[in-house]
């Protein structure tokens, strides 16, 4: 019978083999698999019936807790009101509806939205739109894309391009032409154990002005940075970084990006990095935690005057070639507002800034256990670098991660540095027992 069996979706499938998981070492994970089948508020609930603790927000996504009444129900009335329209020279009323509330959410006069699925197709809209827009400006020469060092923009070419992880960029041969990078904002020599931002570092910034100096900056379209690194394992900017960056883009005419797919809706307390840090870029790109991990949805905030670039020409022409079929989804705009509503009814961003100093406490706990070399912090996200194993990196935070979760608790590895970045419905004993269970870890593995 045709329908939704919910045998299936909780049993261990009869065959792992056809599905070639996403950044997966696949044939270790199909002899020893970890399977999730539920989850409800803080905690998934595993194949065997074990509860685990969400230590990581699915994928630095889910921060309202999983499985929220209203969005679900959000998204159930949607799908059985209208599954699908497209918004091709159509539309319906929800991403008009969402786009209003983000442009309210937004800082500066980033006051416009354009959807995509996931924050790879954001990335790769915004900087497309960068270069379109300095085109439709009558400054087509500007083209170029920086990026950084460690920065992690999605799969996408265009995220690849600016991104500046060797091992998500080397299997893919040339990438983009006249793509640049910045270097990344790190030093454990001059940031180890730092509480929130290093102090260290801001001149870092600078270095975009020799790469004005090198290709000159009329050739220069956009530069794209996470306000915090996430993926590369938590790099907090030092103070004054982001402000000396906006103010190298403004005065040479290049667009800033901040890249929030992480920082956004909540992670660092607020709506937007770019608010926490007192820092308007002229786009910012977003996913993840817009519809709570729910149905998936990016999007690309932009400043008024981009938008109005585009609006000049006959009004029957499109004035922007670019668009997915999915984008302003009405199940996606149905499960985003829902979770607008949720994050401002439970004031989730003010209650887990309640939290920001006992989250820090937690972290830095850690000093001191063995092989631990770095504890770094911001909001509700922090990351504990480990001395990698000789001849075996990765090895030693892989096998804390195993073991965490055979422990009961979610936490988040790469190379040798373990992200965490709860559900932002935290309270104090989840927080205990993430660095309590991650510190037992460490110190048996010793
Ligand atoms: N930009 C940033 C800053 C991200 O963190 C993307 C773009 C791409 O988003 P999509 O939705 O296309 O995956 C991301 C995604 C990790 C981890 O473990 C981080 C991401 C994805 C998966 C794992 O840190 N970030």
């Amino acid at each position: 019978m045709a329908g939704y069996d919910s045998q299936r979706a909780t049993s261990m499938p009869n065959n792992l083999e056809s599905f070639f998981m996403p950044f997966t070492a696949n044939r270790q994970f199909k002899k020893a698999p970890r399977m999730l089948v539920g989850a409800q508020d803080m905690h998934y609930v595993a194949v065997d019936g074990r509860r685990i603790l969400d230590g990581t927000a699915g994928l630095w996504c889910v921060n309202a807790g999983h499985a929220r009444a209203p969005i679900v129900k959000a998204v159930q009335e949607q799908v059985a009101r209208l599954d699908y329209a497209p918004n091709f020279q159509m539309g319906h009323p929800l991403p008009f509806e969402l786009a209003s509330r983000l442009a309210t959410m937004a800082p500066g006069n980033l006051d416009h939205v354009f959807f995509a699925n996931s924050g790879s197709e954001a990335v790769d809209t915004a900087l497309k739109i960068a270069i379109a827009y300095h085109r439709a400006r009558g400054e087509g020469h500007r083209t170029r894309l920086i990026g950084r060092e460690r920065g992690y923009h999605g799969v996408g070419f265009g995220g690849i391009s600016v991104g500046g992880i060797s091992s998500k960029r080397k299997q893919f041969g040339a990438l983009l032409p006249g793509v640049d990078h910045l270097p990344h904002t790190y030093s454990l020599a001059h940031q180890a154990f730092t509480r929130g931002q290093p102090e260290w570092g801001a001149h870092l910034a600078d270095d975009l002005e020799r790469l004005c100096a090198l290709h000159d900056p009329s050739t220069i379209a956009a530069v794209i940075v996470e306000p915090v690194a996430g993926s590369t394992g938590v790099l907090v900017p030092p103070r004054g970084y982001l402000e000396r960056l906006r103010q190298i883009c403004t005065k040479h005419g290049i667009l800033l990006i901040f890249d929030e797919v992480i920082t956004g809706f909540g992670r660092l307390g607020k709506g937007f990095g770019a608010e926490y840090f007192g820092v308007v870029p002229d786009m910012i790109t977003c996913a993840k935690g817009i519809t709570n991990g729910t149905i998936p949805m990016g999007a690309v905030l932009l400043a008024k005057d981009i938008y109005d670039a585009f609006m000049s020409g006959p009004e029957n022409v499109i004035e922007l070639f670019h668009g997915y079929t999915y984008s302003g989804h009405p199940v996606a705009c149905a499960a985003a507002l829902a979770t607008l509503d949720l994050y401002a009814e439970e004031d989730l961003f003010g209650r887990s800034t309640a939290l920001h100093d006992y989250w820090a406490d937690a972290a830095h706990s850690l000093k001191g256990l063995p092989h631990v070399i770095d504890v770094r912090n911001l909001g509700m996200v922090a990351g504990i670098e480990l001395e990698p194993l000789p001849g075996k990196p990765t090895a030693r935070a892989y096998d804390a991660f195993v073991k965490c979760f055979e422990k009961g608790v979610l936490i988040r590895y790469t190379a040798d540095i373990i992200a965490l970045s709860p559900p932002l419905i935290a309270g104090k004993p989840h927080i205990d027992e993430i660095f309590g269970t991650l510190g037992d870890v460490l110190k048996a593995a010793a």
